[in-house]
């Protein structure tokens, strides 16, 4: 098991080692079934080759073993679905921590970059509208409204603080793209038209990639943003720098003229 695990990116995130358990078991089956089935495929080019059978048989092969085998793959699976694959998804989409508990974001999927939306000290999201999108404003943030005011907007960086759940609203601008973290072990695709909430927990600090997981147009391989895992004080003064920059700049004192 070990094996595998070192080809799999590190684990990022509380929920990684499940995963890859799950992972590493499906793998496991696969590999006795691709050399069982790779094996019997051999027996049976030699067995039933053309000097030993000059007459074809309609009724093909009438052993229970083959029978017995395939109900314990079948057993095995089912195994597989209903104690890991089945109660590791329940905890993904089953409840998802408050969002007084949590950092809550909002991440908006477009050809090609991913814009992330913070909603700033309040702790409330600002109006959005399609109306007001440019190229300087590619979530239609409308400013004026008074929840807006302290959103903070990046486009693909995504900061977290460590060891705090993270509820991301999901959605997208155009077509079909997947927000993939890999290290966390998260992959989710944002869909034009819906917000899918998805929610995880880092639990190593560093920077890792947000790769977009669905072949969404000719920009897709340049669909990569960041996400940068911190210190809950780190978090907190990159936070509270992006809210600065959003204060309108101080009126210039005029200095006193000496005649
Ligand atoms: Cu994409």
């Amino acid at each position: 098991m070990q094996q595998f695990l070192a080809m799999f990116p590190i684990q990022a995130s509380t929920h990684a080692a499940e995963v890859d358990q799950m992972t590493v078991l499906v793998h496991w089956l696969m590999l006795v079934l691709f050399v069982g089935w790779g094996a019997f495929f051999v027996f049976v080019l030699f067995r039933f080759r053309k000097s030993a059978n000059p007459k074809a048989d309609y009724v093909g092969a009438k052993g229970k073993i083959s029978k017995g085998l395939e109900i314990v793959i079948v057993v095995v699976e089912a195994i597989l679905l209903v104690f890991y694959a089945i109660p590791a998804w329940a905890k993904r989409v089953k409840t998802f921590p408050s969002e007084n508990e949590a950092t809550v974001v909002r991440v908006v999927a477009e050809q090609f970059s991913w814009n992330i939306h913070y909603p700033g000290p309040d702790g409330k999201f600002g109006r959005t509208d399609i109306s007001l999108v440019s190229a300087d404003n590619p979530l239609g943030l409308d400013r004026r409204d008074p929840n807006a005011k302290d959103d903070i907007t990046t486009i693909n960086q995504l900061n977290l603080p460590v060891d705090k759940p993270v509820l991301v609203h999901l959605s997208s601008k155009d077509v079909i793209h997947s927000f993939g973290l890999y290290e966390m072990r998260v992959k989710q695709d944002a869909i034009p038209g819906m917000t899918i909430p998805v929610w995880f927990i880092p639990n190593r600090i560093g920077e890792y990639e947000i790769a977009c997981s669905q072949l969404c147009g000719l920009g897709h391989f340049r669909m990569r943003g960041f996400i940068t895992i911190q210190s809950a004080a780190n978090y907190k003064k990159w936070y509270d720098d992006q809210d600065k920059e959003l204060l309108p700049p101080p009126v210039a004192t005029p200095t006193p003229t000496v005649l």
